[in-house]
């Protein structure tokens, strides 16, 4: 379709401003993330602006994307910020093309949001702001280099060739009343390049374009590769080595494992564990750096480091850590052998004061986690934990130290990268997802789900395993029934019991008949309670109701 003389001409003239802003944009992303290497890798521009994205997100916009998206949020929100960019630096390119003084300001609007975005993060230290300035000021540079070159490139000659050459001088003197905001639009670059007298500066654009994108990229890279050598902690973690449980879990019986194919298996390996944070990049902490403090209304404050911890007396115990945010028949809950120091006798070192009812945990990124302390103290297992499944805790789980408490839902008891336990009131403090809608309390609430068959699963007729786990932390579960459409409720069989922390898994054979049937389950706990029908959503302290499918048995 041919465009119109008109349309020709907006498109010659705006997309090379377009394409002006978004390289300076890129070379100032580059620069930034050359700058982080030398901060830390939470700085870099594009991370603290995800952060406070994800820190400012209301919650119902937050489960949407967690909805859609599942753990792949963070990717859908890292592109976005840097469409959000993109789309700026061309804004901006083609402002500078007429203004660019009102170019910069826009480079300068740019920085300051960054700059912003880096000082709302809670664990903000000043030289986070290192990186969005280096980014605005670079950023800056770029768009007059590639706006109006001749002002840099006067810059430099001015001061070299004023006296020798006057008439370069003079050139100068013209260009400065160009640059004031009496000069007609015919000034920008797209125009002026194929003037007759400017014929050497379209190659010199392509040059300069071209030099900067193959500059930003190397840069950027230079800059994670920096990062990564500088920050990364798998030596540190590689180098740990966990001490011999004091209190090893008892040996794994028979039967604790049903054996039905598909079914979650009751250890979910490290690698499959679900992953929930609202970290964009990874904290990561060495252990030899690692320190935990323990502060507020105590007797006497704690520190103490890695190797003080972990030689203190531990514990290994299989848990079952559920999100608060798992929808009914969701993925995000797992079971793990922990290793760990017990939390109690530490704070009964501190000397909590009876009257300080939460105990605030604060990760290396800021997070901030409430819970209970009657929870922590009332002789369940609450730990450290330094271990998971055998090894050091995974850098994505929480390495070096985290917080585990069966019982409570994750958000509020499962600090990952903690640095500092604070015992205060829930009265005095709101941890971080309370103003975000979510309960002070989150007590895990008795649920089951099914594994095998899978929804709108197609299946042969005769004997079919109905199979799942069943989860009441720190209850226990007693049964769990199935119904294939409005049939009588069948006991399903129970794997033998891990321990009441953890889930269990249940079958119950299926004698299928063809035609399309819904089959759906519910668990009752040790205290007899059996889980509710009603149907509850995630927010604002669990999800309520009974995992149902739909399958065709032909
Ligand atoms: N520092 C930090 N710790 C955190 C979180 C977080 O966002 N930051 N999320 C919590 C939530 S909501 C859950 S469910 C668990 C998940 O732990 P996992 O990622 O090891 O499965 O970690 C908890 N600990
Ligand atoms: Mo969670």
């Amino acid at each position: 379709m041919p465009l119109s003389p008109v349309a020709r001409r907006i498109v010659r003239t705006h997309v090379p401003a377009a394409v002006n802003g978004v390289v300076a944009g890129g070379v100032a992303v580059a620069a930034a993330e050359f700058a982080a290497a030398f901060v830390r890798r939470e700085a870099a521009p594009l991370v603290t602006v995800g952060q406070s994205v994800i820190d400012q997100t209301p919650h119902a916009l937050k489960n949407y994307a967690v909805r859609q998206f599942g753990t792949h949020d963070k990717a859908v929100l890292q592109l976005a910020v840097g469409v959000g960019l993109v789309v700026f630096a061309a804004v901006i390119g083609i402002v500078a093309r007429r203004w660019l003084w009102a170019g910069l300001v826009g480079v300068g609007l740019l920085g300051a949001v960054t700059v912003a975005a880096a000082v709302s993060r809670p664990a903000f230290r000043t030289s986070d702001v290192i990186p969005a300035l280096v980014g605005a000021l670079v950023g800056a540079l770029a768009l007059i280099a590639l706006t109006r070159p001749e002002l840099l490139r006067r810059g430099g000659r001015v001061a070299a060739e004023h006296a020798a050459e006057p008439g370069a001088g003079a050139a100068g003197t013209t260009g400065t009343t160009e640059v004031a905001d009496a000069a007609p639009p015919r000034l920008d670059v797209a125009t002026r390049a194929p003037e007759p007298g400017a014929s050497g500066s379209a190659p010199d654009r392509r040059t300069l374009l071209l030099g900067m994108v193959v500059g930003a990229a190397g840069v950027a890279a230079l800059g994670r590769w920096l990062q990564n050598v500088r920050f990364d902690v798998s030596k540190s973690r590689e180098n740990v080595v966990l001490p011999a449980p004091a209190a090893p879990a008892p040996t794994p019986q028979p039967g604790i494992e049903l054996g039905v194919p598909d079914l979650s298996p009751h250890i979910t390996p490290n690698k499959d564990f679900y992953r929930i944070d609202t970290a964009l990049v990874v904290p990561e902490v060495r252990a030899e750096d690692w320190k935990l403090r323990i502060h507020g209304m105590v007797d006497r404050e704690i520190e103490i480091d890695f190797k003080t911890l972990s030689a203190r007396p531990t514990i290994e115990r299989d848990i079952t850590l559920c999100c608060v945010s798992n929808e009914v028949g969701g993925p995000y809950i797992g079971t793990a052998r922990w290793l760990g120091v017990p939390l109690a006798p530490l704070l009964a070192e501190a000397g909590v004061h009876p009257d300080a009812d939460q105990l605030v945990s604060r990760s290396h990124d800021g997070m901030t986690i409430g819970t209970p302390t009657a929870v922590v103290t009332d002789g369940r297992d609450a730990m450290l934990a330094i271990g998971m499944n055998g090894e050091p805790l995974p850098i994505n789980h929480g390495f070096p130290v985290r917080m585990v408490v069966p019982g409570l839902y994750g958000y509020v008891s499962a600090c990952k990268w903690i640095v500092e336990i604070e015992a205060t009131r829930f009265a005095d403090y709101d941890a971080y997802w309370v103003p975000r809608g979510w309960s002070a309390q989150g007590p895990i609430k008795t649920e089951s789900r099914i594994d095998t068959p899978t929804n709108m699963a197609k299946l042969p007729r005769g004997r079919i395993p109905v199979a799942g786990v069943a989860w009441a932390q720190h209850k226990g579960i007693d049964a769990v029934e199935v119904q294939i459409d409005d049939e009588p409720w069948q006991k399903a069989t129970l794997a033998v019991e891990d321990s009441i922390d953890t889930w269990r898994q249940f079958v119950w054979y299926w004698d299928a008949r063809p035609g399309p049937h819904r089959i759906r389950i519910r668990a009752t706990d040790r205290t007899g309670q059996t889980q509710t029908e009603k149907e509850a959503t995630v927010d604002p302290d669990g999800a309520t109701g009974w995992h149902t499918i739909s399958v065709v048995v032909t």
